[in-house]
């Protein structure tokens, strides 16, 4: 006999915990004017560990995802006083252009008309009331699926495989926006492109894996110094950094102070050798330019801090 694996086996067992382990850091928000549903749906999800909060309209739904900045999915009604479900769905589409959020509508049955518009107006997903429990836990978890393949894609797309620093293409639709933001705004913002000095030679020296494993700590060291501007890895031993809210003159001392710290940081490798390196750094003041051609400037800054001997920065 081969015995079918049954539905109550261990194997079962432990892959519903950790499905019920998952679940638990998942935060649902419940949006209906009707006390009774709202805490039935809460008692539902709750039973499938998700972590769940509740909305009696509209108007409370907004501030809680307001305050509450990793809700990844909302179940809303579509009659509530204030604001109903469709303008609910339209403003969590405006105000969370970037978040992704998963909305399902609920509404009574027979009103084909709502289902439609729920989805016209940007829901994901529509389901009747009152539902069959499985369906229910079908479409929750379906589109909490959907929205973890997509959280993984933008992952992916925007970060650097190596060092889990942003990539070039992040930087440059991030950095494009924020410089925007800081130009209308009046704040100052300085670019700067920090290049490692004759990397080529770790590779050739000690091989691509030791130059992989300094790249790592290089980024390290970066993200810890500057990881509350938006840096990026944008080449290979090229890394770049949007400076914003600082004087060029302050810019430029944080920059020369992590040169220094470079200069005698000791770099890991194998069995407890360590190796030294130093960087050149080109930065460019913004005024009303684009991303573009403050980039063209650093590279230039750059290239002539190379060209004066190395391991400095000009600006
Ligand atoms: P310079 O001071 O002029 O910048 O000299 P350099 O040797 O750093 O510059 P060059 O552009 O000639 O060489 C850069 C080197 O960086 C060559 C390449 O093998 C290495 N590199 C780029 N990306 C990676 C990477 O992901 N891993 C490793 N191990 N090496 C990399
Ligand atoms: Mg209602
Ligand atoms: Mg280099
Ligand atoms: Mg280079």
């Amino acid at each position: 006999y081969v015995l079918k694996e049954s539905r109550y086996s261990y194997q079962y067992a432990v892959q519903m915990l950790s499905r019920l382990e998952k679940n638990s850091n998942v935060k649902i928000l419940v949006v209906d004017d009707s006390r009774q549903i709202r805490q039935f749906v809460t008692y539902l999800l709750k039973l499938h560990r998700y972590q769940v909060f509740e909305a009696e309209d509209g108007l409370v739904a907004l501030q809680i995802l307001d305050k509450e900045p990793d809700i990844h999915m909302v179940l809303t009604d579509y009659h509530m006083p204030n604001l109903n479900g469709f303008e609910l769905v339209q403003q969590i589409r405006q105000r969370y252009e970037k978040t992704p959020i998963a909305v399902i509508g609920l509404s009574s049955q027979g009103d084909s008309h709502v289902s439609v518009q729920f989805i016209k107006n940007g829901a994901n997903d529509f389901l009747p009331k009152p539902f069959e429990h499985e369906e229910f836990f079908c479409r929750v978890t379906n589109n909490i699926e959907s929205l973890e393949r997509m959280l993984s894609l933008k992952l992916q797309a925007t970060k650097d495989y190596l060092t889990g620093l942003n990539n070039r293409r992040y930087f440059a639709e991030e950095g494009d926006a924020h410089l925007r933001r800081c130009q209308t705004e009046e704040i100052p913002i300085c670019l700067a492109m920090i290049d490692i000095d004759l990397f080529k030679r770790v590779n050739d020296g000690f091989g691509h894996l030791v130059g992989d494993q300094v790249l790592k700590q290089f980024a390290y060291y970066l993200d810890d110094c500057f990881g509350r501007f938006i840096t990026a890895r944008t080449g290979g031993e090229e890394f770049s950094i949007l400076l914003t809210g600082l004087q060029p003159s302050q810019a430029r001392s944080l920059l020369e102070e992590f040169r220094i710290m470079v200069e005698e940081l000791e770099f890991e490798f194998g069995d407890g050798e360590y190796l030294r390196l130093t960087i050149s750094i080109g930065m460019s003041v913004a005024s009303d330019d684009s991303l573009d051609s403050l980039l063209q400037r650093a590279d230039q800054h750059l290239y002539a801090a190379k060209d004066s001997g190395r391991n400095m920065l000009v600006s």
